[in-house]
Parts: structure tokens; C-alpha cells; sequence
């Protein structure tokens, strides 16, 4: 599991705890993103985000840089609050070897897209 608080580097975003403790990052705006040093993606066929959200958004999964090539695409609809969390699985393209993980932001709006816990990268 990758905390997504426990980024290496980030633009524009915060970390947050909610009542449970658990730290977040929040106030992820469209242009934003966290990265993730040396990953290793080999084998890995999904991707696990555990979320809160009170609007529609697009997280991307990207190698490299933060306009780098995306290996998957969470989109988020409201889990009915900022605190109110859930997990999604969404498929990943095939990316081996150590990599550099970035995640970016989308709102059609360019509002935030509410509160990201951690991922996890899943082998089948
Ligand atoms: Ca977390």
C-alpha cells in the first residue's frame, strides 16, 4: 500500500487527518499532482484507491512525470461526502520494471476533487 500522504514530491496539494486519524491528501485541484519514487510495477494489473469525495473527478496514475504516460484512470463520482470513504479497483496498463508514480487531478469545473487516503497496486 502507498500512503498518498507519503508523496517524495507534490504541487498544490495538503495532507489532512480525519476523525479516524487517518492522513489524506486533500485539495486537489486540476494542474496539482504527488509523486512516487521508485515503484516497482512489474506484474501489477490493477490499481486500489481508497477515496472521499463530494464531486465528479479524474485521478490519473501516470509514469514518469507529471505529464508522463498514464498507466490508469480512476474516475470519481461523490461518495456522498468529504469524509465519506470507499475503494475502487480500475484496470492498469502493462508498465514493468521501477518507476516513478505521479498522480493528477481533473475537474471539468477545476474545483477540488475531494480526499485520497492511499492505493495499492494489485498483481491479479
Ligand atoms: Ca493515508
Amino acid at each position: 500500500m502507498i500512503e498518498a500522504e507519503k508523496y517524495g514530491a507534490q504541487l498544490g496539494v495538503a495532507i489532512a487527518s480525519g476523525s479516524t486519524g487517518a492522513q489524506y491528501i486533500g485539495a486537489l485541484k486540476p494542474g496539482d499532482w504527488t509523486a512516487y519514487a521508485n515503484v516497482n510495477l512489474t506484474g501489477m494489473t490493477k490499481a486500489e484507491f481508497k477515496f472521499a469525495s463530494d464531486k465528479t473527478g479524474i485521478v490519473r496514475l501516470r509514469i514518469g512525470g507529471p505529464s508522463g504516460t498514464v498507466i490508469g484512470t480512476l474516475n470519481i463520482a461523490s461518495t456522498g461526502g468529504l469524509q465519506t470513504w470507499k475503494t475502487a479497483q480500475i484496470a492498469l496498463a502493462p508498465a514493468a520494471g521501477i518507476q516513478n508514480l505521479y498522480l493528477t487531478f481533473e475537474n471539468a469545473a477545476g474545483d477540488e476533487i475531494g480526499n485520497i487516503d492511499y492505493f495499492k497496486l494489485l498483481a491479479a
